[in-house]
């Protein structure tokens, strides 16, 4: 049963002025903004970033504001649920379209939130993250794990365009986000890529040139999509045809706050994701899709991005019927399970 509580206003004038010169706030009055009934009340709102509507402005931006006045050209995606100054997509989730040119370099340093780019379109780009050197090619995975020294540069000839998914927005709120800049990083011979190419199969340990926690940075496309291919021709009836992103070392989320994931949608395939508490963005890398979240419905062209917030069912379709559709898939899953509140409801 849940009654009405009193309200800020049924308190006299004297007696809320003697608990805000003492720093006091009477809890029953915000006790139902806090703690709605039956399920959270979300901020973030289903919003749908068309990549038609970014990349003129982002290149405009690319004329309009030099690298150095950067260090990271960015229009970031805002949830206006949230209030665009809050550079929010979700609760947790920051996205952003960042531009390099050719020639340019975004200079190295290291951070506290984890990042992840993913490559939208462009060739001769590079991340380079502790040491290794991660080209960037469309639907490439390159992660920026906390603490890890990352800066990016560019020996083509036209334009890259990426998304960066990061946990800013709740590493910031945790009062624990900060940079650190350097000089450029020397390049270390090895990827991990290679080292962890083969299902089943992990380099033993004791021969590692080190045991680094983030054993993989770069989780190339054509392996993601492959991977989706053959999952979705081994079972014929299996619904969700999805990958996770995983340190191959641990089988555990590639990263600790939140889970990247590729996913398949079969010839004229429908979807519905059930309910779950974390929010989710989609990136669409190719073929056409739709998402339905709730009344909203968005049709996704090839590099479009969308997000839904949490407690609600997605319904994704392939607009297509001959050909399967692939997405690039974001929530706060690891972060909602660490913290022991993560739920699913039918
Ligand atoms: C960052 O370090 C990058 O390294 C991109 O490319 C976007 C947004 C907020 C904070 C750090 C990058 C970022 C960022």
């Amino acid at each position: 049963m849940s009654t009405e509580l009193g309200r800020l206003e049924d308190l006299p004038a004297d007696y809320r002025e003697a608990l805000t010169e003492r720093n006091l706030v009477p809890l029953w009055p915000n006790l139902r903004g806090v703690l709605p009934p039956g399920k959270p009340r979300p901020r973030t709102r289903a919003t749908h970033w068309p990549y038609a509507s970014i990349k003129p402005l982002l290149l405009q931006a690319g004329e309009l504001t030099p690298i150095e006045k950067a260090e990271r050209r960015v229009l970031v995606l805002a949830n206006p649920g949230h209030g665009l100054d809050n550079m929010q997509a979700s609760a947790a989730m920051y996205l952003g379209m960042q531009l390099l040119l050719p020639g340019e370099w975004a200079p190295s340093h290291r951070h506290t939130p984890n990042a992840v780019r993913m490559v939208v379109e462009g060739e001769g780009a590079w991340s380079l993250v502790d040491g290794e050197k991660c080209p960037m090619s469309r639907g490439d995975l390159i992660l920026t794990p906390t603490g890890l020294w990352h800066e990016h540069g560019h020996d083509g000839t036209e334009p890259v365009i990426w998304l960066d998914v990061l946990d800013l927005p709740l590493v910031y709120y945790m009062e624990a986000s900060y940079h650190v800049n350097s000089d450029r990083q020397t390049v270390i011979a090895g990827h991990g890529e290679n080292r962890h190419a083969r299902g089943g199969l992990l380099p033993t340990l004791v021969f590692e040139r080190s045991n680094r926690a983030y054993p993989m940075l770069r989780y190339p496309w054509a392996d993601a999509r492959a991977a989706l291919e053959s999952l979705a021709a081994d079972q014929p009836d299996l619904e969700a045809v999805q990958m996770t992103y995983v340190n191959p070392q641990t089988g555990a989320h590639a990263e600790n706050i939140l889970g990247f994931y590729a996913m398949m949608l079969r010839p004229g395939q429908t979807l519905t994701l059930p309910a779950r508490s974390p929010a989710m963005i989609f990136h669409l890398i190719e073929g056409g899709a739709t998402v339905q979240v709730e009344q909203q419905r968005f049709g996704l062209a090839e590099a479009d991005t969308c997000c839904a917030p949490g407690y609600v069912p997605v319904t994704l379709a392939n607009t297509s019927a001959c050909a399967p559709a692939f997405l690039f898939v974001a929530d706060e899953t690891p972060l909602h399970q660490k913290l022991g509140v993560y739920e699913t409801r039918a």
